[in-house]
């Protein structure tokens, strides 16, 4: 008997999801910073065992738009409420904000099982993470209710029979070699823009978006022309930095990591250019992939 599914993984931004779809895939798929709104898009994981194939997606954090980008972010996130045959809700235990009524009230009325991670138990309290269970067991009484550590690996070997349990009997939904729906450039375009998340303060991270032009794979070594796009010039000179230093940092880390996940040399040229408010515009959204 062969079983399959999607298991999407939900939460507010910062929860940890990214971490915890590197864990259970045992790869870095999606990046993962400190800042909340590191991931735009909707990413598949693709886990595949003799017998089982699970598509895990990792999603932005439920938030409220304030810009089209946002919005855009958002719609994956309504997508992923759609195809799910397990949900993977992360709630972050140091989290003492108020909690995404949008999200209990859809997994309440979605009949699709729920499991609820009290995730970061690494730094916090026993009885901390006691309180949220309860907390927890009382706003979405179906789901069970696990604590865990994504970053530490605590706990998080119990999910994997967990899901195996819940998932129906069905055909694998992709080639049983795939592990992901993106394509390789996705993957240049996100290391690079982790980068400038770690390197970067304030706005910048966040107005900017990274297009990979060129990759061409010679065997030996992959030639990468990246473009970064920002949405003013100012930004474009703290971007670049005093003679050039701070892209070039971004480059020298963006390269190390990029060789570690494709096993190969990789050449990167990386060019900053001005797409005026491109966050605010339904057709660069668009171009860049935001559908
Ligand atoms: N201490 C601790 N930190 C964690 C744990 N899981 C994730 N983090 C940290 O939390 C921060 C956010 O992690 P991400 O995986 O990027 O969170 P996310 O939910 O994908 O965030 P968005 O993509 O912005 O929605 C990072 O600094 C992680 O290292 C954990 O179990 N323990
Ligand atoms: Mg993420």
């Amino acid at each position: 008997m062969h079983k399959a599914g999607f298991v999407n993984i939900i939460g507010k931004p910062n929860a940890g999801k990214s971490t915890l779809l590197n864990k259970l895939m045992g790869e870095k798929l999606a990046i993962v910073t400190q800042k909340a709104q590191t991931t735009r898009h909707r990413i598949f994981g693709i886990y595949n065992e003799e017998d089982l194939q699970i598509v895990f997606s990792d999603t932005p954090g439920v938030l409220e738009p304030k810009y089209n980008l946002q919005e855009k972010m958002m719609g994956f996130v309504k997508d992923s409420l759609q195809d799910a045959d397990v949900f993977l809700f992360l709630v972050d235990v140091t989290d003492n904000s108020e909690p995404s009524e949008f999200l209990i009230e859809k997994i309440n009325k979605i009949p699709v099982p729920a499991l609820i991670l009290i995730n970061k138990i690494d730094i916090s309290k026993p009885e901390n993470w006691e309180e949220k269970v309860a907390f927890w067991h009382s706003k979405i009484p179906k789901a069970e209710i696990l604590p865990i550590s994504a970053l530490e690996g605590f706990n998080t070997e119990l999910i994997l029979p967990k899901i195996k349990s819940l998932l129906p009997e069905s055909p694998p939904y992709y080639d049983k070699e795939q592990f992901t729906d993106k394509p390789e450039r996705f993957f240049v375009n996100e290391n690079i823009r982790e980068k400038i998340l770690l390197n970067y303060d304030k706005e910048i991270p966040y107005a900017v978006e990274v297009v990979t032009e060129q990759f061409k794979d010679k065997g030996k070594i992959i030639f990468i022309d990246a473009l970064i796009y920002v949405e003013r010039e100012s930004q474009k000179g703290i971007l670049i930095g005093h003679k050039g230093e701070a892209i070039k940092k971004v480059g020298t880390e963006a390269r190390k990591d990029l060789e570690e996940f494709f096993g190969k040399k990789i050449h990167l040229n990386i060019f900053v250019k001005v797409k005026k408010d491109w966050r605010k515009n339904d057709r660069d959204l668009k171009r860049f992939g935001y559908n």
